[in-house]
């Protein structure tokens, strides 16, 4: 189960630009250090992570924080026209076919309610089994909500499952989905991915299946 932003292909770019066009917009703080809090989590969530960050959570009232979420997704949309197979990050092409060839079922486990524009875009919509749709999970990673949406859907236990994840909060979600994960240069604030590294283009479906063929 494949996380998209930052496993797939990097949107984590383009959320950054939309976010710093607002944050600058309305006077506040953020850089790329910030945006690391981001990643995985919702929109919602995220907005309140940059104004908790510059103590403002109390300036904007609801309509108002619904008003700047929905300018901060168009000016996103209007990034992702850039996206296209090119920017399939190295190596995952092989090895999704590597997997899809040794019969292994595929999803994508992600946060983004654009991910179906993503994968449209990057072409390989067509590899996997099944697609969660985050319009309809109702809780964001940490919470394993969408990993768990994917064993439903595909019909297989949490246990045999291996999630891919660039974000602290989707490892979180992994362990407590009782999967097993491997960390795409996760930034480790808490918990460490099961199998960690440092890029996509070091993944090896070969190695990946040993490593966890051998610690079950
Ligand atoms: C992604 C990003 C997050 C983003 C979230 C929601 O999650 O990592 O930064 O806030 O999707 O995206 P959208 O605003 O497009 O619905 P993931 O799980 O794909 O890494
Ligand atoms: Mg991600």
């Amino acid at each position: 189960m494949f996380d998209l932003d930052g496993v797939l292909t990097d949107t984590a770019e383009y959320h950054y630009q939309a976010w710093k066009q607002i944050a600058d917009e309305h006077g506040l703080f953020f850089d790329r250090s910030a945006n690391e809090q981001l990643k995985g989590v919702s929109r919602r969530r995220s907005l309140e992570i940059i104004l908790e960050a510059n103590q403002a959570g109390q300036r904007f009232n609801e309509q108002e924080k619904e008003q700047i979420i929905g300018i901060k997704n168009k000016i996103y949309q209007n990034l992702l026209k850039n996206i296209t197979v090119r920017d399939i990050l190295p190596g995952i092409e092989g090895f999704l076919r590597e997997a899809r060839t040794r019969g292994l079922l595929l999803a994508v486990a992600s946060a983004s309610r654009n991910a179906d524009t993503v994968l449209t875009r990057l072409g390989i919509k067509p590899v996997f089994d099944y697609i969660a749709d985050a319009g309809k999970i109702a809780r964001t990673k940490p919470d394993p909500e969408v990993f768990l949406d994917c064993c439903r859907n595909l019909g297989v236990q949490p246990q045999s499952c291996i999630g891919f994840e660039d974000s602290q909060a989707g490892i979180e979600a992994i362990r407590s989905a009782q999967m097993r994960s491997v960390g795409i240069h996760v930034n480790v604030t808490s918990l460490a991915p099961d199998l960690p590294y440092q890029g996509t283009e070091e993944l090896d479906v070969q190695q990946v299946l040993a490593y966890f063929e051998e610690s079950v």
